[in-house]
C-alpha cells in the first residue's frame, strides 16, 4: 500500500508541476484529492487494515495529502499571476487610439495650405521668414525699390494711398529692404503677406491678395543660383519631372529680370485645358537685384549681388487646385472650403 501511495504522490506531483492553467490544476486536485480521488480512495480503504498498519499507512497518506494540497496551492498562486498578466497583456487599452470624432474640426484654408507648403520648401533650403507692415511709406514701397517717380505702379489707379507718402503696400518687397537694413549678408529670406492694389474685383483680380517674395544676397550670387533655386522649388512643389522656363521681362527692382513658367503638372508639357495648350504655366517673376536696391538696403553692390523672386499665392492656389474664380477664395463658403 505504501508503494501505491508513493506512486500516487509521484504522479500527482509531476502533473501538478506541468499543469498549464488553473482549470487543469483543479482537474488534478479532483483526480487525487476529490471525493472519488485516488488518494481519498486509499484513505477510505484504511478500515480494512489492522490497527498498527492503519496508523502507519494513515500517517503516510495524510502526509502525502498535506503535501499535495500545499503544492496545488503554491502552483495555483503562480498560475493565477501568470493568467492575470496574460489578461492584462491581451486587454491592454491603446490610449493612442483616437475616439471617432463626432464634431467637424475644420481644416486649413487653401491659401494657407499653399503658403505652408511653400514655406516648408524654402525653410528646407535654409531660408528665414520675415514679415513687415502692410501700411508702408512710399519710400520703402517705391523709391527704395528703384521705381522712378513716374512709374505707372505709383499711379492712384494702381496704388491705394493713405496720405501722399503713405500707402498700402503693393508688394512685400519693402519687407526685404527693411531686412537688408537690419541684417548683414549673406541673407536668405522669404516674406509672405497681404498686398493691396487699386483693382476692381473680378475672376482674376482682387484689391487685396497674397504674395510670397524671396531675397538672397551674398558674394557671387548669380542668375544661375536663381535658376537652380527656382528649379528645385518647382520640382518639390509641382513634382520631380517639372521643368522651368525663364522668359525675359522688366521690373524696376531687378536687372536682368524674367518671368518663370513651369511645365504643366497635368499634361507634363504636351498641352491641355489647364495650361491652355501652352505646355507651360506662368508662376512667378524674378531677377538679379538691381544695384540701386542693394544700395537702398545699405549693401555695397560692388561686393555683393543677389537675386529675388515673387509669386502670387492666389495664382498658385488656383492653378494647383483648379479654382476658376478668385472670389471663391475669399467668400468663405463652406461648400467650397470643404473640398480641400
Ligand atoms: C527686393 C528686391 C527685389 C521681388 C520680385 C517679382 C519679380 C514678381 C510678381 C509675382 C506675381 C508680383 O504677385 S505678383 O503679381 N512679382 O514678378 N517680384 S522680382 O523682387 C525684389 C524684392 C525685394 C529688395
Amino acid at each position: 500500500m505504501e508503494k501505491e501511495l508513493n506512486l500516487i504522490r509521484e504522479n500527482a506531483l509531476s502533473q501538478i508541476e506541468s499543469s498549464k492553467d488553473t482549470l487543469s490544476l483543479d482537474d488534478i486536485r479532483v483526480k487525487y484529492l476529490g471525493k472519488k480521488g485516488s488518494l481519498t480512495q486509499v484513505l477510505k480503504s484504511l478500515g480494512n487494515l489492522d490497527a498498527e498498519k492503519r496508523k502507519e499507512v494513515g500517517i503516510l497518506a495524510n502526509k502525502i495529502r498535506n503535501e499535495l494540497e500545499e503544492k496545488i496551492k503554491d502552483k495555483k498562486d503562480l498560475l493565477k499571476i501568470k493568467e492575470i498578466n496574460e489578461k492584462l497583456q491581451n486587454e491592454k487599452i491603446d490610449i493612442s487610439m483616437s475616439k471617432k470624432c463626432s464634431k467637424k474640426i475644420g481644416h486649413k484654408h487653401p491659401l494657407t495650405i499653399v503658403l505652408d507648403d511653400i514655406k516648408e520648401i524654402f525653410m528646407g533650403m535654409g531660408y528665414s521668414i520675415f514679415e513687415g507692415p502692410e501700411i508702408e511709406t512710399t519710400y520703402f514701397n517705391f523709391d527704395a525699390l528703384n521705381a522712378p517717380i513716374d512709374h505707372p505702379s505709383r499711379d492712384l489707379q494702381d496704388t491705394m494711398y493713405v496720405t501722399d507718402d503713405i500707402c498700402l503696400r503693393t508688394q512685400t518687397s519693402p519687407v526685404q529692404v527693411r531686412t537688408m537694413l537690419n541684417k548683414k549678408p549673406p541673407l536668405k529670406v522669404i516674406c509672405p503677406g497681404r498686398v493691396y492694389r487699386s483693382d476692381s474685383v473680378d475672376a482674376t483680380h482682387s484689391p487685396m491678395f497674397h504674395q510670397v517674395e524671396g531675397l538672397v544676397v551674398g558674394e557671387n550670387v548669380s542668375m544661375a543660383d536663381l535658376k537652380g533655386t527656382l528649379e528645385l522649388f518647382a520640382k518639390k512643389y509641382f513634382g520631380e519631372d517639372t521643368k522651368i522656363r525663364l522668359r525675359p521681362h522688366h521690373f524696376p527692382f531687378t536687372e536682368p529680370s524674367c518671368e518663370v513658367d513651369v511645365s504643366c503638372f497635368v499634361c507634363g508639357g504636351k498641352g491641355c485645358r489647364v495650361c491652355k495648350k501652352e505646355g507651360y504655366i506662368e508662376i512667378l517673376g524674378a531677377g538679379q537685384v538691381h544695384p540701386n536696391v542693394l544700395k537702398a538696403g545699405g549693401i555695397d553692390p560692388e561686393k555683393y549681388t543677389g537675386f529675388a523672386f515673387g509669386l502670387g499665392l492666389e495664382r498658385i492656389a488656383m492653378t494647383k487646385f483648379g479654382v476658376t474664380d478668385m472670389r471663391y477664395l475669399y467668400e468663405n463658403d463652406k461648400r467650397f472650403l470643404e473640398q480641400f
